[in-house]
């Protein structure tokens, strides 16, 4: 028997993981106490590792397509297929008849994170799409816009606050999002013995509003209002005060302006919170001694998405909680990651809609449109048609808006490549899939999620069942990514020289760093995600810049398995600001103009149920429902509806609905509790396993529903085009 201790990649948690191997075999997985940043923590899907590396139905070999039929074949002939099928698209249509879709695990993978950067580098996708713009596009444009930095997300020193202000998020489920910290209830639980305070803002009462001080329902949509309204509070009381960063800040008049327009009397209504609720809510955070408001998914994916990032940051400035601890801090990582570099491309200030879509003519944001115009142009005839779709770490079938018309499309695609573990509901549509590494079979250290980290620490896991890269051998995903990306450029694969393209990328980011690249490449006798890190390390704030200083490098990493902390967040926003005017732009014109969508919002009244989504701590996303002991026991996938909701359609606990939108329909059983605030519904999202054709033999057993059928592609936020599934109008009658 041997013990490895390891990160786990699942979420934004990173729990320290002790791992008992014996043989081939994982025989136990359980917290790693001595994990300098988890120190024992750990959810029930930590646990689970070892089923996901042993789970049968994980693909293991390249599998390629012919009509029906999978064979899993070679890596040789895998690319070679992979050649013909996107140099085919090339020859036919040219380069703007491919794309690809990149999916979450990115972010939580040794391999992707850090290699997706090369691929997109490499492929020249004239449209990029990703789960981002169903995720957090709207923080990353209102960050871009403020800051000067789509990916430094502020995120709060809930360790340090006396007062936490929770907006759209359930970290009881999610364990943080754009907020990485472990044990996020166990924090509620010490604010509160530090005399401090919790309060969620949520349409339904979450496992997090339980363990919290105090629950405020909120009509779905409504937090930019209600925000606007406490930011009204705050200049009437005289209480904005911004403290440390109060020479950096442009724009204040501006909010003022704005915010004198929504007293907490104007929002309440549409809302559904009392203005007196509202008037102490703004109180209470401006007299707490630290305070952070934090916004997550719920503030995201709806209507107001941007209005509602943007105004997050905004109160914790107005309320002097800004870069300081306690407040609302940006995370120090130990080993930088290329999201942290700024986008030269943007060095005189961000222009958004520098292009269109071809169908529906959305507008680019940051590069990208609204994942939910994917289907149409596939579906779309006429030059600019997309014929060929490479998808990384992606279930757009489950993830994506307008799902169903989604899935018809990929049907219809020419050229299908899918880097992905599992033949699912997207990957089902593929021509070629390569399978990555299970999360055992490769190193790891987190990348892009230590930069809203709530402490600057840092662990390395080394692979606990190598995989052998050589040739013949199975490849790693950042080999697969920069193979895939060099045959989208139009290479040949003999031409393909992986080595050389990696050392290419390893020396532009040594220059970027100021390091150079030849007394780096000399040290190292392979390339990689290892060396990289190497890299990221010794030229991060703690780093020893290859002797030129004392300092940490990925060697220390290695000789300290439970990892190596050095301390809490720290100020850093002078340090990171990237605007062109050098201030933090308190009142983007761009995010400002929306106001009037705002107010007319209010007079509205949205008369019947609206639909929103949720997320269990035994599921991720859609991927996870096929480890038997996750999803085990009572049915997860019911519509959360309140009993008076319930009685007016006819519904009881237990009862089959029929669940409609302008989008789509389906049926699902009910679940009556008054944890939903009277007029809005939930469903969770990730489910729908009843596809044919797919290997997800326990999945199967569980299907549940697509929430996504009933999300319309069209509904998206205006500014950032991300979408909006939460707050989707819905009628909900018996089936
Ligand atoms: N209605 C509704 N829709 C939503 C949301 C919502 O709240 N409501 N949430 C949105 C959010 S926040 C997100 S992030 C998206 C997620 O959307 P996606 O990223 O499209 O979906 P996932 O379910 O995360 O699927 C991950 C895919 O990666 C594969 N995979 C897992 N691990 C690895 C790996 O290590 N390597 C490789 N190569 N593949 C791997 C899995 O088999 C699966 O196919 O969904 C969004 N959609
Ligand atoms: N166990 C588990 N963990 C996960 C994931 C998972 O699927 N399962 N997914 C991961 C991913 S990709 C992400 S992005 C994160 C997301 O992490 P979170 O943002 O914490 O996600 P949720 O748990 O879906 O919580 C969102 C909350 O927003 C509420 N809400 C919906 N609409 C509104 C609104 O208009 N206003 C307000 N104020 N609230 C609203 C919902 O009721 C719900 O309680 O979780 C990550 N962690
Ligand atoms: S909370 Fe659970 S899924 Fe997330 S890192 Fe920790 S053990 Fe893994
Ligand atoms: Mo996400």
């Amino acid at each position: 028997m041997s013990v490895h201790y390891r990160t786990c990649p699942l979420c934004e948690a990173m729990c320290g993981l002790e791992v008992h191997v014996e043989g081939e075999q994982v025989q136990l997985i359980r917290p790693d106490r001595d994990d300098v940043w988890s120190k024992g923590y750990i959810c029930p899907k930590g646990t689970t590792l070892g089923h996901l590396h042993h789970d049968p139905d994980r693909l293991r070999v390249p599998m390629v397509r012919d009509g029906d039929d999978w064979r899993e074949v070679g890596w040789d002939e895998a690319f070679a297929r992979c050649e013909d099928l996107l140099h085919g698209v090339l020859g036919r249509y040219g380069k703007d008849a491919l794309t690809c879709y990149i999916g979450n695990p990115t972010a939580h993978n040794f391999s992707l994170s850090r290699y997706v950067g090369l691929y997109i580098g490499l492929a020249q996708h004239p449209v990029v799409y990703s789960a981002g713009t169903v995720d957090q596009w709207p923080k990353n444009l209102s960050c871009m816009l403020m800051y000067g930095q789509m990916w430094w997300i502020p995120a709060p020193d809930i360790r340090r606050t006396h007062y936490w202000l929770v907006l759209g998020g359930n970290p009881q489920a999610s364990q943080g999002s754009l907020l990485a910290c472990p044990d996020i209830l166990g924090e509620i639980e010490r604010i509160r013995a530090r005399g401090g305070k919790t309060v969620v803002v949520d349409p339904r009462r979450t496992g997090t509003a339980d363990k919290a001080d105090e629950w405020v329902p909120i009509v779905p949509g409504t937090d930019a209002a209600f925000l606007l309204a406490v930011c009204n509070v705050l200049f009437d009381d005289g209480a904005v005060d911004l403290g440390d960063v109060a020479d950096l800040v442009a724009g204040l008049d501006d909010v003022r302006a704005i915010a004198s327009q929504f007293p907490p009397e104007r929002v309440a209504a549409a809302c559904r919170i009392p203005a007196e609720t509202i008037r102490r809510i703004a109180r209470e955070l401006a007299a707490a001694p630290r305070a952070a408001v934090y916004g997550r998914i719920g503030t995201c994916n709806q209507e107001f998405g941007t209005l509602a990032s943007w105004l997050v940051d905004v109160v914790n400035i107005l309320s002097g909680n800004f870069d300081r601890p306690g407040g609302l801090m940006f995370g120090n990582p130990i080993a930088w990651g290329v999201s942290s570099l700024p986008d030269p491309q943007w060095a005189n200030g961000v222009e958004i809609g520098r292009w269109r879509s071809r169908v529906r003519g959305a507008p680019e944001v940051l590069g990208q449109v609204p994942v939910s115009c994917l289907a149409e142009e596939i579906a779309t005839p006429g030059p600019g048609q997309v014929r060929g779709l490479v998808t990384i770490a992606g279930n757009p079938v489950i993830s994506a808006p307008d799902a169903g018309l989604l899935d018809d499309a990929l049907a219809t695609l020419e050229c299908m490549i899918s880097v992905d573990n599992y033949l699912n509901e997207t990957t089902r549509h593929s021509h070629v899939i390569l399978p990555g590494l299970s999360a055992l079979e490769q190193p790891h250290f987190d990348d892009l999620i230590t930069m809203w980290a709530s402490r600057s620490a840092g662990n390395f896991s080394p692979a606990i069942f190598p995989v052998a890269s050589s040739p013949g051998g199975r490849p790693a995903e950042w080999e697969i990514l920069t193979r895939l990306g060099a045959l989208c450029a139009g290479m040949k694969n003999v031409d393909v020289d992986v080595s050389a393209f990696d050392d290419g990328y390893f020396t532009a980011l040594c220059e970027a760093k100021g390091i150079d690249p030849s007394v780096a490449l000399a040290r190292y006798d392979a390339g990689g995600p290892e060396r990289l890190l190497d890299l990221q390390i010794r030229t991060g704030p703690f780093g020893d810049r290859y002797g030129e200083r004392a300092g940490l490098s990925l060697q220390d990493f290695r000789d300290n398995p439970h990892g190596i902390d050095m301390g809490p967040m720290v100020p850093r926003v002078r340090e990171l600001l990237n605007t062109p005017s050098g201030m933090i732009e308190l009142a983007p014109p761009y995010i400002t103009a929306d106001v009037e969508r705002l107010a007319s919002r209010l007079d509205r009244s949205d008369g019947g149920l609206l639909l929103v989504s949720r997320r269990h701590l035994r599921s991720n996303n859609s991927w996870m429902h096929n480890v038997k002991v996750l999803v085990k026991g009572k049915d997860r996938c019911t519509l959360l509806i309140h009993p008076d909701d319930a009685r007016a359609a006819g519904l009881a606990d237990g009862k089959l609905a029929r669940v409609s939108s302008e989008s789509g329909s389906l049926e699902v059983a009910v679940e009556v509790s008054d944890e939903m605030m009277p007029g809005v519904v939930s469903l969770p999202h990730g489910w729908g396993h009843d596809k044919p054709g797919t290997r997800l033999s326990v999945a199967r057993e569980h299907a549940g529903v697509n929430n996504n059928l009933l999300a319309p592609g069209r509904l998206v936020d205006p500014l950032s085009g991300n979408a909006v599934v939460n707050g989707i109008p819905v009628e909900v009658v018996p089936a």
